[in-house]
């Protein structure tokens, strides 16, 4: 029997694979190389095989020898690649670890809050410094009576205010009130005086928009009425309520005319350097309490009202009425 290889040769073939199989798995660098490389040394058509498949040809004695010595190749190589596949595999971490560095010292970008409409923060305010002034809130319906909205505030069928006011009619003698005068007839006609009370609501009227009128704002109106309250009790709640809202402005009453109201002013607030309308007020008119069956005699009141866009307008200087209206956040977010 001719044997065509040596124990010598399959030796030195194992001490060449040894070094190569060490290098090769040093140099690789990631998982799938290691992975092509396990395959090609230790599978079964791979180079540790080819070598066991060629110690068929050499002498019975001289084989277990290279089985040996191939075997702990084979455990040799199956260690440098778990060392290597750890060592790979660490360093793909570290790698990842340096790229995605959070800096936690890095404030939190704020979690925004929802808060109140302008509008509404605007009416809590007044509201609220009356009702530290004692007074109670009344509220009415937004679709009105003619009666309550025009008869019962001395503006007949016929008058002028009428056209004045601009009026979105509904069927049968209903309409969109056009100020929140009716809930204070209606709460007239249910209470007895002394009353003090202050009606915030929504108004209608129709106005052609633009950067100060919409067909639709906001008003807060005043009432009181007892016995003997004169103009001296009015411009001492007005000017009460002008400091608290605007501070120490300088304030002026101008004379003017409402059906509802006699005397009757508008009073202006004097805010960078110009004068600003802020509010309408006045005594009752006797009519207006006749009407309710009290006795002028005995019975006097004054009334105020202010529209909030205006005052929200002033006190944030908001220079379009609109933007009110919007609910564009990026405006809204600023108070
Ligand atoms: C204003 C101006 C003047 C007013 C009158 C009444 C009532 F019901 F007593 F007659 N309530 N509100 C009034 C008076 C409102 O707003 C500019």
């Amino acid at each position: 029997m001719s044997s065509t290889v040596t124990l010598q040769q399959l030796t030195d073939r194992l001490d060449v694979l040894e070094k190569k199989a060490a290098a090769e798995i040093a140099e690789a660098v990631n998982a799938q190389s290691l992975e092509q490389l396990r395959v090609g040394l230790l599978g079964r058509k791979g180079r540790i095989s080819a070598v066991l498949s060629a110690m068929g040809q050499l002498p019975g004695c001289d084989r277990p020898a290279v089985g040996k010595r191939a075997n702990s190749l084979k455990d040799q190589v199956q260690t440098l690649l778990a060392d290597r596949m750890q060592a790979v595999k660490q360093a793909a971490m570290a790698k990842r670890i340096s790229q995605e560095v959070l800096d936690v010292t890095i404030p939190a970008s704020g979690a925004s809050m929802g808060h109140r409409h302008p509008l509404i923060s605007t009416t809590e305010e007044i509201v609220n410094l009356f009702l530290g002034l004692g007074y109670n809130v009344a509220e009415g319906p937004e679709v009105e009576q003619d009666r309550y909205n025009f008869t019962a505030l001395n503006i007949p069928k016929d008058h002028p205010a009428r056209d004045m006011q601009d009026t979105f009619y509904l069927e049968g003698d209903l309409l969109l009130r056009t100020h929140t005068s009716p809930v204070q007839i209606r709460y007239l006609e249910q209470n007895p005086p002394p009353v003090r009370i202050v009606s915030p609501g929504r108004v209608y009227r129709r106005d052609t928009i633009d950067a100060t009128h919409l067909p639709v704002f906001h008003q807060v109106e005043v009432l009181a009425v007892d016995e003997s309250l004169d103009f001296s009790h009015l411009r001492g709640t007005v000017m009460a309520f002008l400091k608290a809202f605007f501070g120490d402005l300088p304030i002026r009453f101008r004379t003017s005319y409402f059906p509802f109201t006699e005397p009757s002013a508008e009073v202006d607030v004097s805010w960078h350097g110009r004068w600003l309308e802020v509010m309408g007020c006045g005594m009752v008119d006797p009519a207006v309490l006749t009407g309710l069956g009290l006795d002028p005699e005995r019975h006097s009141g004054f009334a105020a009202g202010v529209g909030v866009e205006r005052l929200c307008m002033v006190r944030h200087s908001i220079d379009d009425i609109r933007r009110l209206y919007t609910s564009d956040l990026r405006f809204l977010e600023q108070f």
